[in-house]
């Protein structure tokens, strides 16, 4: 049997799941007035499309990722020098600003008019043309034009970037994530198949893989694959031979790979290190590829890793669409390359032992001081300050033909609310009047904060602003 997983919030029949329907659209900005401001470029709201939020805005110019002190930063620069250290092909782009056109994060790599990753549930809008980009793919075309326009002869690059995604809200989602993306590119030499030597491209392709395969296998950490390499329901562009794709494919999993291996590594040593009962510690680490779906990749993985007890997705990749080469200026035939997305968030939680995504945005000095550049440590909890919980329960309004909402809006105004007080926002009870029909859903809100206590004063004051907010936005019937 085929297993495609659909990624990237391919899952269509996941959204009306978490629909409702409300009278009044979530609007911040609306009255359509008030100008927003991001990164010092003043953009005009649109009251059918703006849902990013000031809370959302204040996070835009953080850049984690270019800290040396801070975990993100240095998972980041430890990858950069490891892709790097094959054959120092990638050229790292870490400045890309967080606003880009629905072009850029959408069109240009495909994206059907209609995919749900599109949705203003998923995705922060600063207008009907811009949002903040929900994946550093947005940037992909840009740096493959670039390639091309000859501004750098690197034949690979790396962008490492803040996305933004509306998300539900628990100890390991955050709206604001980080990901690298790498890019690989061989030009290929066509006149040579018209005569009996191997084209240029293919001995180079068969070098560079030979480079990789070499320092995979000197690794310490041994990484078992599980790789179905067949294509059944997961078909080749049809330019390209079977020998190229079999050998970029190649070349774009050990790539992956090598990095997974050297970074797990360093995590399975310090745990030798400091655990008493060291043998029960792996000394190889278990991934598999599986099949994937993104629209300017064919064909497309995901890989997991086996990672105390369950399968971790760290990456989405596959063989980049002719389309994308194209638009970048390249002849058609001319180019043949690889794409990853890789998230770096989930790898430095495990790697560092972060307990809860919202330290990574905490300014408290007693986070931030634990880390310092290019090693990995284990993070020691400094305090944990007690959570307090409080439920919200409200009828949904009934009315037909109305706007449809979704679980994302009450993470929004929840967030906005309380900021990162919030430790999680869970639903636990829902129901069905039996005689009126209407719809009663409960919310349970758990507050607390990273670094100090909280009053019952506070809470009840965030509470109070949520309920108020829901009522006033989405026309609830509060309980
Ligand atoms: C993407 O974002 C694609 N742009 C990846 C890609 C690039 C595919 C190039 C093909 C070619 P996806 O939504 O699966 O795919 O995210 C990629 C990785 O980001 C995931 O594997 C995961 O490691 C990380 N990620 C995704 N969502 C979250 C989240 N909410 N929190 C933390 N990490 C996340
Ligand atoms: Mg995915």
């Amino acid at each position: 049997m085929l297993h495609i997983k659909y990624t990237y919030k391919y899952m269509a029949s996941r959204i009306p799941l978490k629909y409702w329907c409300s009278q009044v659209c979530s609007r911040l900005y609306s009255n359509g007035s008030k100008i927003i401001e991001i990164g010092g470029k003043k953009y005009q709201p649109d009251g059918n499309f703006t849902n990013v939020t000031p809370s959302m805005i204040s996070l835009t110019g953080r850049s984690l990722h270019l800290k040396d002190r801070h975990p993100v930063g240095i998972l980041r620069d430890a990858i950069e020098n490891k892709l790097n250290s094959t054959d120092n092909a990638f050229l790292a782009y870490n400045t890309y600003k967080p606003v880009v056109s629905t072009y850029e994060n959408f069109d240009s790599l495909g994206f059907p008019k209609d995919h749900p990753g599109r949705s203003k549930s998923d995705t922060y809008y600063v207008n009907s043309k811009y949002l903040l980009r929900t994946h550093t793919s947005a940037h992909e075309l840009e740096c493959f034009a670039k390639a091309k326009s000859g501004e750098t002869n690197k034949p690979g690059f790396l962008i490492s970037a803040d996305v933004y995604r509306r998300d539900e809200i628990d100890r390991t989602h955050y709206p604001v994530f980080h990901q690298m993306e790498g890019c690989r590119i061989w030009n290929r030499d066509n006149t040579a198949y018209t005569s009996n030597v191997e084209p240029g491209h293919i001995t180079k392709m068969r070098e560079d893989l030979k480079k990789l395969e070499q320092q995979l296998h000197q690794q310490q950490t041994k990484v078992v694959v599980e790789d179905d390499t067949s294509l059944d329901g997961n078909p080749k562009q049809n330019y390209m031979t079977d020998l190229e794709v079999d050998l970029c494919s190649k070349h774009l999993k050990r790539s992956i790979e090598l990095v997974i291996s050297d970074v797990f590594h360093r995590k399975l040593e310090s745990l030798r290190k400091t655990n008493k009962d060291a043998s029960e510690i792996p000394t190889e680490l278990q991934v598999r590829w599986i099949k994937a779906y993104f629209p300017w990749t064919a064909p497309s993985w995901e890989i997991e890793v086996w990672w105390q007890g369950e399968w971790l997705e760290l990456c989405g990749c596959g063989l980049v669409q002719e389309d994308v080469l194209k638009k970048a200026g390249y002849a058609p035939d001319s180019t043949i390359s690889w794409a990853f997305g890789l998230g770096l968030d989930r790898i430095a939680m495990l790697l560092f032992e972060i307990p809860d995504i919202r330290l990574f945005w905490t300014q408290d000095e007693r986070f931030q001081k634990q880390f310092q550049k290019g090693i990995i440590n284990t993070f020691k909890p400094y305090s944990k300050y007690p959570s307090t919980m409080r439920d919200v329960a409200f009828w949904l309004p009934q009315t037909e033909n109305v706007e449809k909402i979704h679980e994302n809006d009450l993470m929004e105004i929840v967030r906005n609310a309380a900021g990162d007080l919030v430790e999680s926002v869970k639903l636990v009870d829902e129901f069905v009047h039996p005689k009126s029909g209407k719809k009663s859903l409960c919310y349970r809100i758990n507050y607390q904060s990273m670094d100090r206590n909280l009053t019952n004063n506070e809470i009840n004051a965030l509470q109070e602003e949520v309920r108020n907010e829901l009522s006033r936005k989405y026309n609830v019937h509060l309980r």
